[in-house]
């Protein structure tokens, strides 16, 4: 077999003490936490777009990205070898999944049938590859965005047959997930959404994302894929107005169509905070409605306003996005795929791996610090302390259903000013600094 990234072998766990690039200094994948291995709880995935397709172009130059297969010049052999290179490249990393578009595996040939043939022919490359594996396939998804001919949305386009189009594409994307064992099956609205109301029927085109919904959930019933739906929110970008906006719009669109049994969420950081939330606020909506499926781990720039899916090194939003999971009873079928790019200066092919390292480090010690939190019971001792008042008396009755207006001016009348307490936001805010240093 080929070998791709010479001269870097088995990534191990060294420890903190580390000053090695190429090892692990917080993430040991055998380490059991609460009786799993971090391995099982993180569920790490390497996404295939970024790591093996994208070169780093922005809008104003070329990509600048140096890769080992770059002497490969026809498509399919290319291929074919990037299916090498991924599995050498998880395995290397110890990343138990990946993640891809169709589009990502197989180019995109001159008509439907010849594409769906090439998406074949890497498929077996991929199975077979697996076969003597431990890799394995988190989600897969559909590339129904790059192409011209979704200029104007896939299942939200105005034209019937881009719909039709859109509907055949997901038919074989998730024909070759399940195909490939994939444990889930992701919806990102790519170009859902619209640029201006002056040419839009918003109600036609949310009707039709969720016939759209419906179909993929009807066909996953026919050929019995039992992989999770997931709906992966975004306010903008690249459309002006994305409608899965953020997790409670997707939830409430969810609910309207009668769909929320059937799709969990994927809840990607950049995209939260480029809906003005935290990327914690956006997993806590998903939690508390039972929708937490999986997460698209990377980061962004305050400074910058718009989807830069930087590697997620930021050990504060890991910490408390681990919380969150944690809270959620953990990842399930679900994982943490790094959504994530180099950025366009770090052109090496070691940068790849060196990348992952960062991420995957940033979120075991998030996941070992927001595991003693809970633990400690830090936060939800003070929350249920806060929320007292609820347990018994009026806030027990109004809880129970038992009280409306009249009964609580009677009882706000005879109590007079209501007793409240300080929210210790800074004292909290400190132990959680306290727990991030001293944890070990
Ligand atoms: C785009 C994005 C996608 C989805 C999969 O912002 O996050 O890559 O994760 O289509
Ligand atoms: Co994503």
């Amino acid at each position: 077999m080929n070998e791709f990234f010479k001269g870097i072998g088995k990534i191990q766990y060294e420890g903190p003490a580390s000053d090695n690039p190429l090892a692990f200094r917080y993430y040991n994948p055998v380490e059991v936490i609460g009786g799993k291995t971090l391995k099982d709880h993180l569920r790490f995935a390497v996404a295939y777009w970024h790591t093996f397709q994208a070169r780093g172009s922005d809008p104003f130059g070329p990509g600048t990205a140096r890769r080992p297969w770059d002497t490969i010049t026809d498509p399919m052999e290319l291929a074919i070898a990037k299916v090498e290179a991924s599995f050498e490249f998880c395995e290397k990393l110890d990343v138990p999944f990946f993640c891809f578009h169709d589009r990502d595996i197989a180019p995109e040939a001159n008509t439907l049938a010849e594409t769906n043939q090439r998406l074949d022919t890497v498929v077996s490359a991929i199975k077979a590859r697996m076969a003597g594996s431990n890799v394995k396939l988190l989600w897969g998804t559909t590339n129904a965005f790059s192409n011209p001919r979704f200029m104007h949305g896939a299942s939200t386009s105005p034209h019937a047959d881009v719909f039709a189009y859109a509907a055949a594409q997901v038919k074989k994307a998730m024909e070759i997930t399940k195909e490939l064992d994939g444990q889930n099956y992701v919806f990102w609205g790519g170009r859902e959404g619209y640029e201006t109301l002056l040419n839009t029927d918003m109600k036609r085109e949310l009707d039709n994302l969720a016939r759209f919904l419906g179909m993929a959930v009807s066909y996953a019933k026919e050929i019995g894929f039992e992989g999770q739906f997931l709906i992966e929110p975004k306010p903008k970008e690249p459309t002006k107005h994305q409608y899965d906006f953020d997790a409670a719009t997707v939830v409430g669109f969810l609910k309207t169509y009668g769909l929320d049994k059937h799709f969990k969420l994927n809840i990607e950081a950049n995209h939260a905070s480029l809906a003005q939330h935290t990327f914690q606020h956006d997993l806590a909506v998903a939690r508390i409605n039972g929708m937490l499926g999986s997460i698209d781990a990377n980061q962004g720039d305050s400074n910058l306003g718009w989807d830069t899916d930087q590697f997620p090194t930021n050990l504060y939003d890991a910490t408390l996005a681990m919380y969150e999971t944690i809270l959620a009873g953990g990842l399930g079928k679900g994982g943490l795929n790094f959504d994530a790019k180099v950025r366009r200066g770090s052109f090496q092919p070691d940068d790849m791996f060196i990348s992952h390292i960062a991420g995957m480090d940033t979120f075991a010690r998030g996941f070992k610090v927001a595991w003693q939190l809970q633990a400690d019971k830090v936060f939800t001792k003070f929350v249920d302390e806060r929320y007292a008042s609820w347990y018994s008396g009026i806030g027990a009755d109004i809880e129970a259903g038992k009280v409306g207006f009249r009964e609580l001016e009677a009882y706000s009348l005879k109590n007079g000013e209501p007793s409240i307490r300080s929210g210790r936001q800074e004292m909290l805010e400190g132990i959680l600094n306290q727990y991030i240093i001293e944890t070990k």
